[in-house]
């Protein structure tokens, strides 16, 4: 103490602030001295992070969580009280001069809960605005110390905690689920060395190869500024006046009008960092790096009409199912994948990997495994946790590095600064959720709602007065990536691209290609839906002119949907005669392609009840789906009580609240005449079949079923329709399958028959 006292003489009394030991006194020194003194290297080490959260979380704990519970509010068995912690007597009476007299300024306690009401609203993210969220953990399968230092890689077993937000991007905060659209999927990893964001999307590629196009490409796909509309749609003439004049869109057109546009379930739709990203490791060596992730529940997706039925009886469906599937056990999983590669391999590509518009076809770089996320807890509170959540594409860590992709680029700068306004100030990374489990320490002071206190005088660096604390972490600090390879022309100011980014048709085409011909079909009529909704019809042509260069084929297929008879001229692509490429079919590019373990676990069945139900039959398959993690609800012509053959069933559900569309297969354990009186059934049948998801029927439900398809369709041959008098066992086990299979399109004629 005394020592200190002599270190700062122009307050004697201070060190008794700082306790006998001087831990946490500012104490003097050279930098170097507080270095050996201090001990860096196990305060960053894999083995010891900090003293606030230990390292890795044991099995069922999450480092997040634990530090969140310190701001969890549980008000079970407590008193009202106002934000000062005074308890309110009265929350129903304003304070006044008497019973009939004028309210009284006085009244505080009116004013502190109207004043909060007044404020607590704040802007909405400016594109990605409709999302929801959970909390999970990523445990690494094969560490890849040998290249990157990330700390989530380090060691097999090692668990991260996570919180993944999923978005889309055109509607507003209150926007259904089912828009045709971009999924955001954003991953915060908070790991012992800090927070890293891997800040993706459902889709490998992007509209635009440079952050200078963003602002105009996100005006032209919002609802448009004199009318605001359309909300959460890309169905509109601002949207494809700016694509079809952006060549470079082409390729991500054709995943935005894929299926991929309308996942069944946040749980089965891949991920993808999109940008190339860097690896490094100990030495300093980069290794080039794309992200993806994979469902294990597989790639499912909606077909449009189902998705457009669906945004009426429930916009929340997305949320629901995460939020259900969570709720109920059926945590969602994604391995995590990446696709290393050289320096050395990029150049040689036919493509640019510093282009977004591109990906790297599996069969080029294969895919590794290297670790899984699991989602297993809902957030406790929307706007604490997912609306407040803050993610970064610039938040790496000690081992991810950038590249210079342009698109890159411009996010690095843009995360921070937009979330600058929606969150208030400088100080939204000590909003608890987005706090990192490590301590925070440097230099950076005050503005609006600080939370931490930082201690002592000295708040610069170098110092001498605080021991040179907090100090440079060295070569144990973040470190950049020292050769930037790609600027071998030369330094000279520039705003051009390189050669290979003028290409725009190639991956275009590799994509359409590589689907089956149902999902082609689908994503001729999705082009031709939005095409259809857009009225200047150059605009339309422009598009189709375009696609021409993709396809002569689906070109026309599109065209004759729009009357285009003969079609326009081709537009003129910039590359007449691009370099073959490397692969010109990848299987991977299919949602078939990984259909997941067949698990039907968070699926949903509607089993319809009524006064023809077989009830033992029904209560049987309810219970075969609940063995293996799915939900099969009764639904009644109404809720409640439904007297069957054989019993009573409880319906939760009726044909008029919950359509065939929220569900993803029907049963109907024998119906008689009375059942077949409800046109709410017919169209349960009839949206069942048309969206070709699987129908058991038993028992005089056969006949229901035919009497709604048309005539003539070969029920006999349809390998997702079970209709049989008696049902058995082998029956309930053959519907069961094809709840968790993907679905079989060869139901679907354009336009639909049923
Ligand atoms: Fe972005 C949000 C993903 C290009 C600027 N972006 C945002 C979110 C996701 C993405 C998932 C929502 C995060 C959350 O849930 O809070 N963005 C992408 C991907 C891109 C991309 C995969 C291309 C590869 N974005 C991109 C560019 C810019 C931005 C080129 C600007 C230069 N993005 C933003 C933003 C947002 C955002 C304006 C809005 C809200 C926010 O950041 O926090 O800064």
């Amino acid at each position: 103490t005394q020592q200190l006292a002599a270190a700062m003489p122009d307050n004697p009394a201070k060190p008794s602030e700082y306790g006998e030991a001087g831990g946490l006194a500012p104490s003097v020194g050279a930098t170097a001295e507080a270095a050996s003194r201090l001990p860096l290297a196990s305060a960053l080490s894999e083995e010891n992070s900090s003293a606030k959260t230990g390292t890795v979380a044991p099995a069922g704990r999450n480092n997040t969580i634990d530090t969140l519970d310190r701001v969890r509010v549980d008000s079970t068995g407590q008193v009202l009280t106002t934000n000062q912690g005074v308890p309110i007597s009265d929350n129903q009476n304003t304070l006044s001069a008497g019973v009939r007299g004028p309210a009284l300024l006085e009244d505080f306690i009116l004013r502190e809960k109207l004043t909060h009401f007044d404020h607590e609203r704040i802007p909405e993210r400016v594109v990605h605005a409709r999302g929801s969220g959970a909390h999970g953990y990523f445990e690494c399968t094969e560490a890849l110390s040998d290249i990157t230092r990330a700390a989530p890689f380090q060691q097999v077993g090692k668990k991260t905690p996570v919180f993944v937000r999923f978005s889309t991007v055109q509607g507003e905060r209150g926007s259904k689920d089912t828009a045709r659209d971009v999924r955001g999927f954003a991953v915060k990893f908070y790991t012992d060395e800090g927070n890293w964001d891997l800040v993706g999307n459902n889709m490998p590629v992007f509209f635009i190869q440079d952050a200078m196009k963003f602002p105009d490409l996100v005006h032209a796909v919002k609802p448009e500024p004199h009318h605001q509309m359309p909300q959460a749609a890309s169905a509109h003439d601002t949207f494809w006046d700016f694509v079809s004049l952006m060549p470079e869109s082409t390729h991500m057109l054709m995943w935005q009008m894929s299926d991929r546009a309308i996942p069944r379930s946040f749980a089965t739709m891949q991920g993808f960092g999109v940008h190339t990203f860097r690896f490094v490791n100990a030495e300093g060596k980069a290794t080039l790096v794309k992200f993806h992730w994979l469902p294990l529940a597989g790639t499912h997706s909606l077909v449009w009409d189902e998705a457009v039925k669906i945004s009426g009886a429930d916009p929340d469906f997305n949320r629901r199912d995460l939020w259900e599937r969570i709720d109920s056990g059926a945590y969602p999983q994604w391995d995590l994948a990446v696709q290393l590669f050289t320096e050395e391999q990029a150049e040689s590509f036919s493509f640019d990997v510093l282009d977004s518009t591109k990906l790297i076809p599996e069969e080029l770089v294969p895919l590794r495994v290297i670790g899984r996320m699991t989602l297993d807890r809902n957030p406790d509170n929307f706007f604490a946790e997912t609306e407040q959540v803050a993610f970064c594409i610039a938040n790496v860590i000690r081992g991810i590095d950038f590249t210079n992709d342009p698109l890159l680029a411009g996010r690095i700068h843009s995360y921070l600064d937009t979330q600058l306004l929606r969150l208030g100030g400088p100080n939204f990374h000590e909003i608890p959720i987005n706090a990192p489990v490590v301590q925070v320490h440097n230099n950076q002071r005050d503005g609006f709602h600080r939370q931490a206190i930082p201690r002592g005088r000295v708040a610069y660096e170098p110092n001498s007065l605080a021991g040179g604390c907090p100090f440079q972490a060295g070569m144990q600090g973040y470190m950049t990536v020292p050769a930037r390879e790609e600027n071998r022309e030369g330094t000279a100011k520039i705003r051009a691209k390189p050669e290979k980014f003028a290409e725009h048709y190639v991956q275009a085409r590799l994509f359409l290609d590589s689907q089956t011909p149902a999902e082609q079909a689908h994503i001729a009529a999705a082009f031709r839906f939005e095409l259809s909704k857009v009225t200047v019809p150059a605009v339309r042509e422009r598009m189709v002119a375009s696609l021409r260069n993709v396809s002569e084929e689906f070109a026309a297929q599109v065209g004759k949907g729009l009357g285009m008879d003969p079609l326009p001229a081709p537009l003129t692509p910039v590359v007449p005669n691009p370099p073959k490429p490397e692969v010109m079919r990848s299987e991977f590019l299919s949602l078939m392609a990984r259909p997941g373990d067949g698990s039907i676990a968070g699926r949903k069945v509607a089993i319809v009840v009524g006064s023809g139900t077989d009830a033992a039959l029904a209560r049987e398959l309810q219970k075969a789906l609940l063995a293996r993690g799915a939900v099969g609800r009764f639904v009644g012509t109404h809720i409640g009580a439904v007297a069957a053959q054989g019993g009573t069933l409880d319906a939760d559900a009726s044909t008029e609240n919950s359509p065939a569309y929220l569900f993803d297969a029907l049963a109907i354990p024998g119906a008689d005449e009375q059942m077949g009186i409800d046109g709410h059934l017919d169209e349960f049948v009839r949206d069942t079949y048309r969206h070709c998801k699987p129908i058991l029927a038993t028992g005089g439900a056969g006949d229901l079923v035919r009497r709604v398809l048309p005539a003539g369709l070969d029920t006999a041959q349809d390998q997702a329709l079970v209709l049989q008098e008696a049902a058995g066992q082998e029956a309930l086990e053959r519907f069961v399958t094809l709840v968790g299979a993907p679905r079989d399109f060869a139901r679907e004629t354009d336009p639909p028959r049923v």
